[in-house]
């Protein structure tokens, strides 16, 4: 696809759905659709339009509680799906694979209503990565191998990798579906139960996929999905003393409480997907117009809200005014409007929060003296937009430079030496991704050995595949997700030992 939507080589595009009628807003568990225990509802938006689209369900310790029992009795031993063989797992899991494929207009166009990103990205992007991850893990079901282990002689030992049990799965706004799926794959391959709880602002499509999840053929109580709040029903989770594991991606201040809770009650087990403020640094003898043309990209791409964005940009002195000048005129160029328009690149903002944080992130810009090169405002009556804004200017110091805006704004900072830009890159909490620019194997290389950050990109941005394991450094998170590192996080290891009573010559 390219930047303004059409397709090359004449293929059709495909197309949204254009009454969809919500099916699912209910609490999902058992393989059936509940009320919450309180009754209670809530709103869901649409923040391209600020029309609400629906009331949901809205889950609470209550429904959590009911949702654990589920889960907890769907991996008892001897349960259909305790009993079901590895082979099994991922034949159900390249089922719901299928049926996503079937239901990807409904899907993409569900994921544009709620977040706002445009129609052709999620259908592009966000669904193909959801495919390409279930297919991968169903392709791990039946390969999950333990060792045998040479001790002394009078010994047999060997490992088996184990379901943790009940998996919690708490997730954001700004990849719903993939975010879900990043933990549905390798959690479900591994034969662990779940308890899912999507963001507030953002939970019509994994309810969507309980529906998928029904259809395929999962046993009853396996996947149970509940929308709800942070406070209620993601703390519910992550206090349970019968969950086993959870995994969170949101924000580093929310992984802390998650981590907390976790301690607190049973030590269950924590993998965390946080924030960046990931550097992207570009060399003087890099290929200008791509290095220009990804660090756009980089940073614009899904409204700014995403924890790769590219929001520190080092630029080497002497390229520094032509990469500021045509950074500007791509900027300029970026066409915002309704998601659902085909040429669309850049929707709204998920909310009002999150608006107006990035609005006084930017005005903190302007204040410390970073200048102001495009953009800097909102834009347009309906919806929460906000131009595309460039920064140049920027010194390490100011707070565009220091915190996660998670919005469209590029901070560009200028440097002159490789072992400064090294220094200055890792000087942050933070250490989740980071891209270099150079024509140079040995810069390009010894820069990536020295960075502090789970992901290094060489001449490229958000190359993400379903086979490469992605997580953070330091503040970034613990753990990984994706690749077969992933399959570390959903399994516990048992050594069994067995004494042989054969007699010593
Ligand atoms: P958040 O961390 O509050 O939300 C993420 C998820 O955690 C949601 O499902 C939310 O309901 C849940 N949650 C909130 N409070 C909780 C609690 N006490 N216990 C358990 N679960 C809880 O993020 P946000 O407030 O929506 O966004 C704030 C900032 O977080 C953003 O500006 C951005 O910097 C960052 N963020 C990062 C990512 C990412 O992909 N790493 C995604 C969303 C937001
Ligand atoms: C998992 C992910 C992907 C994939 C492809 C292209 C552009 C951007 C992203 C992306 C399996 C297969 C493919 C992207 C996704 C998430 C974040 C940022 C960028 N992912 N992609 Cl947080």
């Amino acid at each position: 696809m390219t930047t303004n939507g059409t397709i090359e080589n004449g293929l059709s595009l495909p197309q949204p759905v254009s009454i969809l009628e919500i099916l699912h807003h209910k609490i999902f568990i058992n393989n059936d659709w509940h009320q919450s225990v309180s009754r209670r509802t809530f709103p869901v938006y649409n923040p391209a339009t600020d029309e609400k689209i629906c009331d949901v369900q809205e889950a609470d310790k209550a429904d959590v509680d009911k949702a654990v029992e589920a889960a907890r009795a769907a991996f008892q031993r001897g349960s259909p799906w305790r009993r079901l063989d590895a082979s099994g797992r991922g034949k159900l899991l390249h089922k719901l694979a299928d049926l996503l494929e079937r239901d990807r207009d409904i899907l993409a166009t569900l994921e544009t209503m709620d977040t706002g990103k445009p129609f052709l990205l999620a259908y592009f992007v966000d669904l193909e990565a959801c495919i390409r991850t279930l297919r991968y893990f169903a392709g791990w079901a039946d390969k999950i191998q333990g060792r045998t282990i040479p001790v002394d002689e009078s010994y047999l030992c060997y490992t088996v990798h184990e379901p943790m049990g009940v998996c919690g799965a708490i997730t954001p706004w700004n990849f719903p579906l993939m975010m879900l799926i990043w933990k549905m794959g390798p959690a479900l391959c591994c034969g662990n139960t779940m308890v899912i709880k999507p963001a507030e602002q953002t939970p019509l499509t994994s309810l969507y996929i309980g529906s998928l999840i029904e259809e395929a053929g999962f046993p009853p109580g396996v996947v149970n999905i509940l929308p709800g709040f942070g406070p209620t029903a993601g703390s519910a989770i992550s206090h349970h003393p019968d969950i086993d594991k959870v995994a969170f991606t949101g924000s580093t201040e929310i992984g802390k409480l998650i981590k907390e809770a976790a301690s607190a009650s049973n030590l269950k087990r924590v993998t965390l997907e946080l924030g960046g403020k990931n550097p992207c640094i570009v060399f003087a003898d890099a290929d200008l117009e791509q290095a220009v043309k990804y660090a756009h990209q980089g940073v614009f791409f899904n409204q700014g809200q995403c924890c790769t964005a590219a929001s520190r940009v080092f630029v080497e002195e002497a390229v520094y005014p032509e990469f500021v000048k045509r950074s500007v005129d791509y900027a300029k160029k970026r066409l915002l409007g309704d998601p659902f328009e085909f040429n669309t690149e850049q929707g709204p903002q998920i909310d009002k929060k999150q608006f107006n944080k990035v609005l006084e992130l930017i005005q903190s810009g302007k204040d410390e003296g970073a200048k102001l090169e495009c953009g800097g405002c909102s834009v347009g009556e309906r919806g929460l937009f906000i131009k595309p804004t460039v920064f140049s200017a920027v010194t390490d110091d100011m707070r565009i430079a220091k915190e996660e805006i998670f919005g469209p704004v590029q901070s560009i900072l200028k440097f002159k030496h490789m072992e400064e830009v090294i220094q200055r890159a890792n000087s942050t909490e933070y250490g989740l991704t980071a891209a270099v620019f150079t024509e140079s194997l040995d810069k390009a290389l010894t820069v990536a050995s020295a960075l502090q950050s789970g992901t290094v990109w060489i001449n490229c941005y958000n190359a993400l595949h379903a086979q490469t394991p992605f997580g953070g450094f330091k503040m970034s998170g613990n753990g990984r997700e994706l690749g077969e590192y992933a399959l570390a996080e959903y399994t516990e290891v048992k050594t069994v030992t067995i004494k042989l009573s054969t007699k010593k010559l």
